[in-house]
């Protein structure tokens, strides 16, 4: 019922941190309108993280999942929308339409992490989240195998392609629901 009453639709983007979400969230909101929601950001304007408590990686942010549905719950209520986050199971799946699992080759990972200068440990932890399919997994737990799509982002090229790809699905989302 709720799902009927959104205009457009909201959007998952999710996976390991570096393979590439945020690149492909601004791409399509730009193409596309759809507000782009970062998690982190939010998190920064509404102060509602706070830092590991390992002291070997206090760089990490723990985000506070109830306060941040707090702050997202309208938007989502709303309907277009690109979450773009490295967890996604917290998202209520009546909200969630699609959710896309962005993944990378390891060792083009690997690069992108080493260019932003990670520590080795929080290298690995995230290098084996990504090998282990922690975030496709979780996707596929927590919501419809229908509405789970895993997308490769490793070349220039395939922002393109994957952003295409989901702006063709928006269109049928609309009209399969008569918007
Ligand atoms: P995330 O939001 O998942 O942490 P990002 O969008 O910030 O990742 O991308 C990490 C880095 O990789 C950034 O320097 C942009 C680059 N990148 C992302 N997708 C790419 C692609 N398909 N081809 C080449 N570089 C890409």
């Amino acid at each position: 019922m709720a799902q009927a009453l959104r205009k457009e639709p909201n959007i998952v983007v999710t996976g390991t941190p570096g393979v590439g979400k945020s690149t492909i969230c601004e791409e399509l909101s730009r193409k596309t309108g759809l507000k782009h929601l970062s998690v982190t950001e939010l998190a920064k304007k509404h102060n509602i993280s706070t830092s590991s408590e390992d002291p070997e990686d206090p760089s990490t942010r723990i985000v506070d999942e109830d306060r941040l549905l707090d702050v997202l719950e309208n938007d989502l209520e709303d309907g277009g929308t690109v979450i773009d986050w490295h967890a996604c199971d917290l998202f209520p799946p009546r909200l969630v339409d699609l959710v896309c699992v962005i993944r990378c080759d390891n060792k083009i990972l690997y690069d992108r992490l080493k260019a932003r200068s990670y520590a080795e440990k929080k290298l690995q932890e995230n290098m084996d989240c990504e090998i282990m399919e922690v975030l496709l997994l979780e996707a596929r737990d927590a919501y419809d195998s229908e509405i789970v799509v895993e997308l490769k982002s490793e070349k220039t090229e395939d922002i393109d392609s994957n952003v295409d790809r989901i702006e063709q699905w928006i269109t049928q989302w609309k009209k399969d629901h008569g918007k």
